[in-house]
């Protein structure tokens, strides 16, 4: 065993390559990381885990999409819950296959439709208001802390219906359950240290009486109150929007943030044209990819590509490097709000993809939008600093100047 799953063969023809993709100092640049990984074949063995990574887009998407070949309910991190316990009781969404899958989909994809976010969407835009307006106030500020953590903690609790908002925690849990999706490395290990803290509080806002009559977590209860699940599974799905809804968001804020600063002539042309805030956020998606890397484990014998992949195999699925794969993307490095990027993988592909990707879009287009309207320049205010995390991109500190009219 290797980092809690079988140790595999070397595919005949499969390069041999002993990066540690979850070095902090790849992870916290992983441009060169990401270049090399495609130039050097559809696949990779990774000998320091004995895994393969894909990172070119025809690859990554298939892998990440085949559900039946390469399943989620053997982990999607390095770990395979076949062979090894898993940190925590897997995810009833994120970690589970076809046919039990279908059903819990179902029931948190009502409880985020795009009518329940629509509602959502004139509460969302005068709390990006309300905070740009305070940040204008400010001038210098750090964005990362002030903009990016703040806004989706605000939020987000409130759609939820969490009676208690404990931001720290929400933030921390966020990065423990995205650093799991990892080797047993020391930002995992640290992560983790924080769970006496954090864990009991987090499964503490799951039960219904700590929920208010309305929101997401109310309409998942709803399901339970029709027998649809069972009360447990209700509460583990709204674990799962506390699991996967801030770390995100808190990450593709931040990086839009740095993506308009560090492209002027981008956010001048955001500034002529308010509506291309959708595009942005979807650009600032493709070009940072707040999740880099989930796993998938091959189920069965099979193929890629001419690759032959033996059952048990992990494979790291490096959406960060599909999404700025050149052979797919024109002008790939460059950062570009007109290019409507359709089909990036920064939400993944197929069943499990990203399934409150419309509340995200929702927080995003809210957050620049004011932005666009409000805010004559951003400059950066010193140097960005990068936050190494197993599957989170994310900026730890991002100090910016606004300006006004
Ligand atoms: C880290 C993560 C991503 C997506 C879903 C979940 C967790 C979950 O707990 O369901």
């Amino acid at each position: 065993m290797i980092e809690g799953h079988k140790e595999i063969e070397v595919p005949a023809g499969v390069p041999v390559w002993d990066v540690d993709p979850y070095d902090p100092a790849v992870l916290s640049d992983p441009s060169d990381y990401y270049a090399e990984l495609r130039a050097k074949g559809p696949f990779v063995y990774l000998s320091t885990y004995s895994a393969l990574a894909c990172g070119r887009y025809e690859e990554t998407k298939e892998v990440f999409s085949d559900w039946e070949r390469f399943v989620s309910s053997r982990g999607v991190g390095l770990q395979d819950f076949s062979l090894e316990e898993p940190w925590r009781p897997p995810s009833i969404v994120l970690e589970v296959d076809p046919p039990y899958h279908t059903k819990t989909r179902a029931v948190i994809e009502r409880a985020l439709s795009p009518k329940a976010v629509g509602d959502l969407k004139e509460t969302f835009r005068e709390a990006a208001g309300k905070l740009v307006d305070e940040l204008l106030e400010k001038g210098t500020f750090e964005a990362v802390e002030e903009l990016a953590e703040t806004y989706p903690t605000t939020v987000f609790p409130e759609a939820v219906g969490l009676r208690e908002n404990d931001r720290r925690r929400l933030v921390d849990y966020g990065e423990m359950v995205f650093s799991a999706i990892g080797p047993d490395n020391e930002l995992r290990r640290n992560a983790m240290a924080k769970g006496p803290d954090v864990v009991p509080w987090i499964m503490e806002q799951c039960q219904r009486e700590r929920l208010k009559p309305e929101g997401f977590g109310a309409t998942i209860y709803a399901a339970a109150a029709a027998g649809e699940i069972t009360e447990e599974e209700a509460g583990m799905l709204v674990r799962s929007l506390l699991s996967a809804g801030v770390d995100t968001t808190v990450a593709v804020l931040g990086s839009a943030l740095w993506c308009l600063a560090s492209n002027p002539g981008q956010f001048d042309l955001l500034k002529a044209d308010p509506k291309l805030a959708r595009w942005a956020f979807e650009e600032t998606l493709r070009y940072t990819s707040p999740v880099h890397t989930f796993c998938r484990t091959a189920n069965v014998d099979t193929e890629v590509s001419g690759v032959r992949i033996a059952e048990g195999t992990k494979v790291l699925c490096v959406l960060g490097a599909a999404n700025l794969d050149e052979s797919h993307w024109p002008e790939a490095d460059k950062f570009d709000i007109g290019r409507r990027p359709a089909g990036h993988l920064a939400l993944g592909a197929g069943i499990h993809g990203c399934v409150g990707q419309n509340v995200a879009r929702a927080e995003g287009e809210a957050v620049l939008t004011a932005i666009a309207n409000k805010v004559e320049s951003i400059e950066l205010a010193g140097q960005p600093v990068w936050r190494p995390n197993n599957s989170i991109h994310a900026l730890a500190r991002l100090p910016v100047t606004f300006r006004g009219a």
